[in-house]
């Protein structure tokens, strides 16, 4: 150390007790030693400190926490449609997508959305999404801005994935991508990690890392500049997501039971080990609690007629204002983390490597941007059909996975065929026994079909692309 802002870092770092991570600093070249200085000097260590001691941490009241009130399915929902639609046609909507995890669980390499997703042409999910938003576009007569949020671990490849995909005939002056900021992983005892003698152990910060990053990356401003108000945000994970929804939007937008804020959609849960949040209400407030955070007895508790008493699962689908993200990044506010035992790759000073570790070794700390909603007025909670809208790519095998998604898009396009008088084949279970893919610019809902040519009946095993 040689530098006096060096020699200040030095001491910083040992008085938030983690001196330990300069103990290469002399050997390290001057290249490795100015950017190890800078990512060093970029650590919020007082809030490590804070998370250490159990600070700044997400906190909830579970003994107060009662089911959510929400739009039950086939509720009235008077002119939402109107009122969505009439957003959409003036411009007022952009699309917002968080990519920035890891697929770890589905063991896939690069950025997830670049995951093969349907049924029949195994379009990747970022296509999926692309060919969603031109329709879309098309439909109302304006361009819908795609923000996507990536993180350092996958910015490049989800860059290089668009550009080689010539953006999916997107004008890319109207696709926006942005990296999410990182956190770094600490030890049991709350000790920062070394990856590399010149490097330290860091995490993307969560999808709540999103209203930083929407703010610093200045996408809010572009938002603004457009005059965009609301965003349709959703996960990278579903291939069925309904982007920019004009019913729900309409709703969220409607100032009835909304402040239009932020809003959500949920499924019935589909049984007690999903892996979904839930939306509950804490005094007055609606909140997701994180299934990985809910008491068992909460998550298993049964009401009156002996079904879930927690049953509104979240699948991750909101409307977000920009003028409450705005709201959001005025000032010092920043959203809880919330804390996971993970296994973070080390630098072992015996072996003079890195090494991955066989059991979880860390912690690492992550913000949930549905910790919003308890800061956002009132929050509007709509019911979807899980077929329609809900086949998450999660797992390489079972629930949520590859076959399992593929099954319900099947099952979703065998829905809509039928109601215009197709003959479906089912399996005993009432699943479609078919591989029916229906393309955005075909159908973007079942009544965009009642102009097309039809077959009058699929067979059984048989792969249909409309
Ligand atoms: C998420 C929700 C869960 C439920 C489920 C529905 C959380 C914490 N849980 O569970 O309640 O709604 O989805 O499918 O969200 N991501 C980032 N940056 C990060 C971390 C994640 O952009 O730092 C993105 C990631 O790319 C993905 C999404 O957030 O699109 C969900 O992440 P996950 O796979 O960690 O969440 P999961 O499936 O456990």
């Amino acid at each position: 150390m040689h530098t006096d802002a060096e020699r200040t870092l030095a001491d910083t770092l040992e008085s938030h007790g983690q001196g330990h991570v300069l103990r290469y600093a002399d050997s390290l070249s001057p290249a490795d030693h100015k950017a190890f200085h800078a990512q060093l000097a970029s650590i919020d260590l007082p809030l490590v400190s804070r998370l250490v001691k159990g600070g700044a941490e997400a906190k909830v009241d579970y003994a107060a926490a009662r089911p959510a009130p929400y739009v039950a399915l086939g509720s009235p929902v008077g002119a939402a449609r109107a009122h969505g639609e009439a957003l959409l046609r003036a411009g007022k909507v952009a699309v917002f997508t968080v990519a920035g995890g890891q697929g770890t669980r589905l063991g896939w390499k690069g950025p997830k959305g670049t995951f093969p997703a349907t049924v029949v042409t195994g379009k990747p999910l970022f296509r999926v999404f692309a060919e969603q938003i031109a329709a879309a576009e098309k439909r109302y007569g304006r361009s819908l801005p795609w923000y996507i949020m990536t993180s350092p671990l996958n910015s490049a490849d989800t860059r290089a994935f668009f550009r080689d995909n010539n953006w999916f005939g997107r004008n890319p002056a109207d696709t926006f991508l942005f990296e999410q900021g990182t956190m770094p992983s600490i030890t049991f005892d709350g000790k920062l990690i070394l990856e590399t003698p010149a490097s330290l152990a860091l995490n993307p910060d969560g999808h709540g890392g999103a209203i930083r990053a929407l703010h610093a990356s200045g996408a809010l401003e572009d938002m603004q500049a457009r005059g965009v108000e609301h965003m349709s945000y959703f996960q990278v994970d579903n291939p069925m997501v309904r982007i920019a929804d004009p019913v729900f939007l309409g709703l969220h937008a409607s100032g009835d039971g909304s402040s239009g804020e932020m809003s959500s959609k949920m499924v019935a849960k589909r049984d007690a080990a999903e892996k979904v949040g839930v939306f509950c209400e804490v005094d007055g407030k609606t909140v997701v609690i994180e299934y990985s955070d809910m008491p068992p007895e909460l998550t298993n508790s049964l009401d009156a007629q002996g079904k879930l008493r927690f049953n509104a699962g979240s699948i991750a689908i909101h409307a977000i204002s920009v003028a409450f993200m705005q709201r959001l990044t005025q000032g010092d506010f920043a959203l809880p983390f919330h804390r996971a035992k993970k296994k973070v790759p080390y630098w072992c000073d015996n072996q003079r490597k890195t090494v991955e570790p066989a059991e979880p070794n860390a912690i690492k700390f992550e913000a949930f941007v549905f910790d919003a909603l308890g800061i956002a007025g009132k929050s509007l909670v709509m019911e979807t059909s899980r077929t329609e809208e809900f086949a998450p790519l999660k797992n390489a095998t079972g629930e949520d996975s590859p076959a399992w998604s593929h099954q319900i898009q099947s099952n979703r396009n065998g829905d809509w065929l039928e109601k215009f008088g197709v003959k479906i084949p089912r399996k005993p279970n009432g699943d479609v026994d078919a591989r029916i893919e229906i393309a955005a610019e075909t159908a973007l809902e079942p009544d965009d079909l009642a102009d097309i040519a039809l077959p009058r009946e699929i067979k059984s095993g048989e792969e249909v692309l409309l």
